[in-house]
């Protein structure tokens, strides 16, 4: 039975869309799928291996370690170190941007990566995902902190690895989303899901009312008014959030996690969460907003800073937005993360 069309060959083809290419970015990119089996590989027998658990460490945000983290940031920064297609990397687990050790070749692109998104459910064995974004280098000199302080728009590239019930690895340059399914017994991703388009309005809102207590005005009676909605929204909310996000893009829905009293500026990351999620979003018709504004015209002022996320169907995200900009008490943002 034939394979169908793996992640590999799909790249190629791309490639072969722009006579001018180096081929630097397909290379880029088979790179970061054999990081993707080898995480896929740790995920899905960790149950197996004295390998759960916490390694009693904390990241620079104070949030415990899991040995999975550390595993997959290390496969990611082993595999894409030597490949010549990278100037420099940013990982969440990392304090610092990783310069490329001189004895391996530089390339012209910046990569930033969250190694494993939602790791406090891997001990309970729900959905983790790898999220990634891709940059531009400016071609002089050696990459700097500033060259990743750029607004979303300027991403060449996003996308993110999901290690559920199946492994996919989800995509865009710009020119659509597409999403492969790992096949274990062939060890390709195989296309599966060809121009991922969200639906423009859904039936699902994804946040944790836990928080209801800190919320402003604008997110209470948005999420008010789809519980009093004639036709009621379904609430879903899996707590890692390349999970709930991917579920959204697939069926139609919305995500926040807003600003509120207590986090101002939100808790998920601009830079490695955000705005991969929001380009993939936007490709494939649907929206993301801070509240205020579109996310990819944030621009960083930090490596690791936060920003409120609504992301998902355009109608949904458009009437949060509303609601948010509408409120009389409108949070100031703090701009220190
Ligand atoms: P809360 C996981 O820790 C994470 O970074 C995202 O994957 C997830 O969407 C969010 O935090 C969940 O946060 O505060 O609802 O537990």
């Amino acid at each position: 039975m034939p394979i169908g069309m793996t992640l590999t060959k799909f790249l190629l083809e791309e490639q072969r869309k722009y006579p001018g290419s180096s081929g630097n970015f397909t290379g880029l990119f088979s790179d970061l799928v054999v990081a993707a089996k080898v995480i896929s590989r740790e995920v899905n027998r960790a149950g197996l291996i004295d390998i759960l658990g916490a390694t009693g460490s904390k990241n620079i945000h104070g949030e415990e370690v899991q040995k999975l983290d550390e595993f997959a940031n290390n496969a990611v920064i082993k595999t894409m170190e030597h490949g010549g297609h990278l100037a420099a990397m940013a990982s969440e687990e990392m304090d610092d941007i990783i310069t490329i050790h001189s004895h391996y070749p530089k390339g012209r692109y910046l990569l930033l990566f969250d190694p494993l998104d939602g790791s406090s459910n891997i001990d309970v064995n729900v959905c983790v995902g790898t999220i990634f974004s891709i940059l531009k280098c400016p071609p002089d000199g050696d990459a700097t902190e500033a060259d990743f302080l750029k607004p979303g728009v300027e991403q060449a590239a996003a996308g993110y690895i999901l290690y559920g019930s199946s492994t996919m690895f989800v995509y865009t340059t710009g020119h659509g989303v597409h999403g492969f399914t790992l096949d274990p017994g062939v060890g390709e991703f195989i296309l599966s899901h060809e121009d991922i388009t969200v639906p423009e309005r859904g039936g699902i809102y994804s946040i944790n009312e836990a928080n209801n207590k800190h919320w402003y005005p604008g997110t209470s009676l948005y999420i008010e008014k789809l519980k009093s909605a004639d036709k009621p929204c379904t609430a879903r909310y899996i707590g890692s959030l390349v999970a709930d996000f991917h579920r959204n893009l697939l069926k139609g829905g919305v995500f926040l996690y807003p600003s509120d009293r207590k986090s101002k500026n939100g808790k998920l990351r601009l830079l490695y969460e955000a705005n991969p999620l929001s380009f993939i979003a936007e490709q494939a018709g649907g929206r993301a907003s801070t509240g205020d504004g579109r996310v990819l015209d944030v621009v960083p002022t930090e490596l690791h800073q936060r920003t409120p996320l609504i992301i998902g169907s355009r109608l949904d995200v458009e009437e949060a937005e509303g609601f948010w900009k509408r409120q009389e008490a409108k949070p100031p943002l703090d701009l220190h993360p």
